[in-house]
């Protein structure tokens, strides 16, 4: 077996091992309350869920293995030349729990290279479609077109024991994110390019490939997508593509099955699509002011017709995080080192003076900040890549690394099939003796 594989065994029977006894000794310990408004509204704050990849603070941001979104841009391994943490290295992170050093990164290059051939048939499934069809809905048609490929499930059909369900989801999770920037690349060529597809360089990391099959051998563009694939792995466990691909998989449905799921989740315009609505909101108001660089005072007009129009300002607020997402401030340091004169990346900075005062005025807004969607559309938009509908499948690409180590961790700890209890508002009502 790779040695990647049996390091990730080590450090999940280490982990299991410690889970057990802490549930013997403090299984009881109640660790605290639900109230009955938070099972109408979204469980916010509630506790329920275990992810062993990443942790999200309010303040601070998303740590993963206790290091924040600086620190890991700091620390990870570079592509040669580069400035930025090459994602291959996160994944590692996320499954091994260490920093690994430039050779284990060069292996698991190496090993995702190998994995990464895309059999013709699921090309032949996304052409079905028409052409039209939202680019993130052929995205998961060809994951599902792939899941013929499932060790999983093969296994399964075949009586396997459940000591193995681990290794078959590893070996599962790392043939999908090997194929998953072949099938995203295919997407955007045959939508946008007159189907005129760019073969994979065997010679690139993960993220620079990716760049290069859509058409983008600009190096600080294939440093933008290293950038873009770190930053949007992984949120800890309770977002809805995270906890969705969990909820999936504890049904004991493969990696396949459960990452289209997360993936169906990722392409709501309140989570993943997001991005593609920042940009669509900026066009829109570029066009309605007729002005590629609104003043402060435009944009706060727009802002509030946008509210007055019963919508969101898209790219602002989240469930969890209380300040600016380190991820929106990571692309703002991209934006300031690479294209600090851009009218487009200005204007979102502008954008980030203006939009935290009207939304904290609403007084019910609990994050005014802005998260990692508000940032990332422009970037791109620099590089030529406008076609803003096809964004969230670079945000799905890049998810890959954090829900599909989370599964991993899943099947090697054992997780049940997940099942809270749900009830009536008939139900409430006896309980608050009010029927
Ligand atoms: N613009 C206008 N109103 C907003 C707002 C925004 N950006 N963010 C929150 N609000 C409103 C909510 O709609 C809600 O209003 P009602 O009580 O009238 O329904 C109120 O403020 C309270 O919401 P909240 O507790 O602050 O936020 P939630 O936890 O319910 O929702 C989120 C979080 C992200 C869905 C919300 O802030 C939002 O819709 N933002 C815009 C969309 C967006 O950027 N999504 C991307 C999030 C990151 C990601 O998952 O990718």
């Amino acid at each position: 077996m790779e040695q990647f594989k049996l390091k990730f065994k080590e450090q999940a029977d280490k982990l299991g091992g410690e889970i057990k006894i802490m549930l013997q000794e403090h299984g009881n310990t109640v660790i605290g309350e639900t109230t009955l408004a938070q099972i109408y509204q979204g469980m916010r704050g509630m506790t329920a869920l275990v992810t062993e990849t990443s942790l999200l603070d309010a303040q601070d941001g998303i740590r993963f293995k206790r290091r924040t979104i600086p620190e890991l841009r700091a620390q990870l391994p570079k592509a040669k030349g580069g400035n930025e943490p090459l994602p291959e290295a996160l994944f590692y992170l996320m499954l091994i729990g260490e920093i690994p050093t430039d050779k284990d990164v060069e292996n698991l290059s190496a090993m995702l290279q190998r994995r990464s051939h895309v059999p013709a048939y699921v090309f032949d499934a996304m052409e079905a479609l028409p052409e039209e069809t939202h680019p993130m809905t052929q995205f998961v048609v060809g994951v599902m077109a792939l899941q013929n490929e499932s060790v999983f499930a093969k296994r399964y059909a075949d009586g396997f024991n459940k000591k193995d369900y681990w290794e078959a989801t590893l070996e599962d999770t790392l043939n999908l994110i090997a194929r998953l920037p072949h099938i995203a690349a295919f997407v955007y060529r045959r939508k946008y390019k007159g189907s005129k597809i760019v073969q994979p360089d065997g010679m690139l990391d993960w993220a620079a490939n990716f760049a290069h099959m859509l058409g983008y051998d600009n190096e600080e563009f294939k440093e933008l997508m290293r950038l873009y694939m770190v930053i949007h792995s992984d949120h800890e466990g309770g977002n809805v593509s995270a906890h969705a691909t969990h909820l999936v998989g504890s049904a004991l449905s493969d990696p396949y099955l459960s990452y289209a799921a997360g993936m169906n989740g990722l392409a709501g315009p309140l989570h993943g699509l997001a991005n593609q609505e920042v940009i669509k909101w900026i066009f829109e108001m570029q066009k309605e002011l007729k002005t590629d660089a609104p003043t402060s005072e435009q944009i706060a007009e727009y802002v509030k017709k946008t509210l007055s129009e019963g919508k969101v300002v898209p790219g602002y607020g989240h469930a969890v995080l209380r300040q600016t997402d380190p991820r929106f401030t990571a692309q703002m340091e991209f934006g300031k080192k690479h294209m600090p004169n851009d009218p487009l990346v200005n204007t979102v900075w502008r954008i980030y003076e203006t939009v935290p005062p009207i939304l904290q005025g609403l007084g019910k807004v609990k994050n005014p900040w802005p998260n990692v969607d508000a940032h990332s559309g422009a970037l791109l938009v620099h590089y030529g890549m406008k076609e803003y509908e096809y964004y969230t499948v670079l945000f799905a690409v890049s998810r890959s690394l954090g829900v599909l180590s989370s599964l991993c961790w899943d099947r090697a700890l054992g997780m049940p099939l997940e099942r809270p209890k749900s009830v009536t508002t008939a139900a409430v009502k006896r309980w608050l003796n009010k029927e």
